[in-house]
C-alpha cells in the first residue's frame, strides 16, 4: 500500500492556495491510505522564514494550521497528522542527509534563490530547508507526496538523496513521487503578482478561515483583464485571476457562464464577482463552522496532535534504527 506525507508551513493563515493545492488532496489520500496517510505541520521549516517565526506567533499558528486541516475535512482519528517539532528523528535524519547533499545543489533551488535574494544575511536553515523536507518524506518511507507545483524541484532532489543514500549505505528508501490536485496546481495571489503564499502577507492571501466580509472586499479590489476598461468591452476571462478562482468555486453551469458573459461583454466584473462569492460562500462557511466548533475545545486538538506525534514516531523508531545501522553509529 502506498504511504503519503505532506507538509504544510505554519507561517501564517491557511490559504485558498494551500487548500485546493494540497488540502483537499490531504483529505482524499486520507480517505484512501487512513493510518498510511501522515501530515504535519512543518514548525521547523516554518523558522526558516525569520518574518514567520515570532515565538509569540508560532505556537498558535501552529495550533491554528491544525484547527484549518480538521475544519477541512482531515479525521485525526483516521490519519496521522502531527507537528513536526513533536517528532525529533525529522532532524536526527536530516542531519544525514545534509552529509550526503552538495551544498551546490541546494544553492540552485529555485526557492532557495528567491528567497535568500529578500536577506543581508542568509540563514543557513534556508539552505537546508529541502534537505529538511526528504527527511520529513523519507522518515516514513513515505512514496507520495501531495503537493502544489512549487514544490517540484524540491522532491526532484528528495528522489536524488534517496537514490544517494541507498547507493552509499544500500537499499532503504523509496524515490517518492509528487501528486498534484486537478486545476490548483499554483493558485495566484489575489494581489496579481505571482502565487498565493503565507509569507508574502494577507493582502496577497484570501485565508479559508478569513471573515466572509473581509474576503469580498480583497476581491472587489482584485485586478482583472487590464484590456477590459469599460463595462461594454469584451474581455479574456484567460488573463482574469477571478476566473481562475471561478474555476475552483463555481459549478460549471456558473463557469460558462462568465466565461461566455466575459468575452461578450454580458457580464460586468463587479458581478462576476459577486457570482464568484456565492461559490466562495457556499464553501467556506460550513468549513469556516467547524473550525469555530474547533477552537472552542482546544483540548480535543491538543490530544490529536500528541497522538499523532506517537503514531508518527512508531513509524519512523525502526526506520531510524535501520539508518543508524547503516550509517554506521555504535549501538549500545
Ligand atoms: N498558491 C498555491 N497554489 C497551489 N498550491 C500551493 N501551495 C502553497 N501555495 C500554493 C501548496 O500548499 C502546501 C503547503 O505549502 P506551504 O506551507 O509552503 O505554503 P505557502 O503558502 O507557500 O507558505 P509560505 O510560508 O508562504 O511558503 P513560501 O514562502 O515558501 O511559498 C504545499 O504543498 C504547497 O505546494
Amino acid at each position: 500500500m502506498p504511504r503519503v506525507f505532506s507538509g504544510i508551513q505554519p507561517t501564517g493563515a491557511p490559504h485558498i492556495g494551500n487548500y485546493f493545492g494540497a488540502m483537499q488532496n490531504y483529505v482524499t489520500l486520507g480517505e484512501q491510505f487512513g493510518k498510511n496517510s501522515l501530515y504535519c505541520v512543518v514548525d521547523l521549516h516554518a523558522i526558516t522564514n525569520p518574518a514567520a517565526s515570532d515565538p509569540r506567533e508560532l505556537a498558535g499558528r501552529t495550533f491554528d494550521m491544525a484547527v484549518a486541516n480538521f475544519a477541512a475535512g482531515l479525521d485525526p482519528a483516521k490519519v496521522v497528522f502531527f507537528a513536526q517539532s513533536h517528532v525529533p528523528e525529522h532532524q536526527e535524519l536530516s542531519w544525514v542527509f545534509t552529509c550526503l547533499t552538495p551544498v551546490g545543489e541546494l544553492e540552485r533551488m529555485t526557492q532557495y534563490k528567491d528567497k535568500a535574494a529578500q536577506y543581508e544575511s542568509v540563514p543557513s536553515g534556508l539552505l537546508m530547508y529541502p534537505v529538511l523536507m526528504a527527511a520529513d518524506i523519507l522518515l516514513y518511507k513515505a512514496d507520495t507526496v501531495p503537493v502544489g507545483d512549487d514544490q517540484t524541484q524540491h522532491i526532484e532532489l528528495t528522489r536524488e538523496i534517496a537514490r544517494k543514500f541507498n547507493h552509499h549505505y544500500g537499499e532503504t528508501f523509496p524515490e517518492p513521487k509528487a501528486v498534484y490536485s486537478q486545476g490548483a496546481v499554483r493558485v495566484p495571489g489575489v494581489d496579481g503578482h505571482g502565487k498565493m503564499s503565507k509569507s508574502k502577507g494577507e493582502a496577497s492571501t484570501i485565508g479559508i478561515l478569513e471573515p466572509l466580509g473581509s474576503i469580498w472586499q480583497k476581491l472587489r479590489a482584485a485586478p482583472t483583464d487590464p484590456q477590459r476598461v469599460r463595462r461594454t468591452d469584451p474581455g479574456n476571462p484567460e488573463v482574469c485571476l477571478i476566473f481562475d478562482y471561478h474555476k475552483l468555486f463555481s459549478d460549471l453551469d456558473t463557469i460558462q457562464l462568465v466565461d461566455v458573459g466575459c468575452r461578450t461583454a454580458g457580464i460586468g466584473c463587479v458581478d462576476c464577482k459577486k457570482k464568484l462569492m456565492e461559490g466562495v460562500t457556499a464553501h467556506l462557511e460550513p468549513l469556516q463552522e467547524r473550525a469555530e466548533g474547533l477552537r472552542a475545545d482546544p483540548d480535543y486538538v491538543r490530544d490529536a496532535l500528541r497522538q499523532g506525534a506517537q503514531e508518527a514516531r512508531a513509524i519512523a523508531a525502526p526506520i531510524m534504527d535501520e539508518v543508524r545501522h547503516k550509517v554506521g553509529f555504535l549501538k549500545l
